[in-house]
């Protein structure tokens, strides 16, 4: 059977990649804090699949920055407009990914 050395080597190779990529993948699943955050809406990425917020400090995770959120749902972001006052909630995912739970005009 000539192919089979190679489909044993794709399978160890895909087994070794899924057990690397649990190990990336729980430390910072681990770590996904969630934080609090008050701030004013600044700008929309396209298709509003980011909103840029000069939020306020955040203690315990960073001082008061203009940087970009993405929705967990698009329409958390619908009845927003640039200047808005929001209260806000993210998920903290690593690499730079922040992910808003809960986001309301204050
Ligand atoms: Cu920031």
């Amino acid at each position: 059977m000539r192919s089979f050395p190679r489909l044993a080597l794709v399978v160890a190779l895909l087994t070794g990649l899924a057990a690397s990529a649990t190990v990336a993948t729980s430390p910072s699943a681990a770590a996904a804090e969630t934080f609090s955050a008050k701030g004013i809406v600044k700008s929309f990425g396209p298709n509003r699949a980011y909103v840029n917020i000069a939020h306020e400090d955040i203690p315990g995770y960073m001082r008061a920055m203009t940087m970009s959120f993405e929705p967990k749902d698009a329409a958390q972001l619908k009845d927003l407009a640039p200047g808005d006052a929001v209260t806000f909630e993210f998920a903290d995912l690593g690499e730079g990914k922040r992910l808003i739970t809960r986001i309301a005009k204050r």
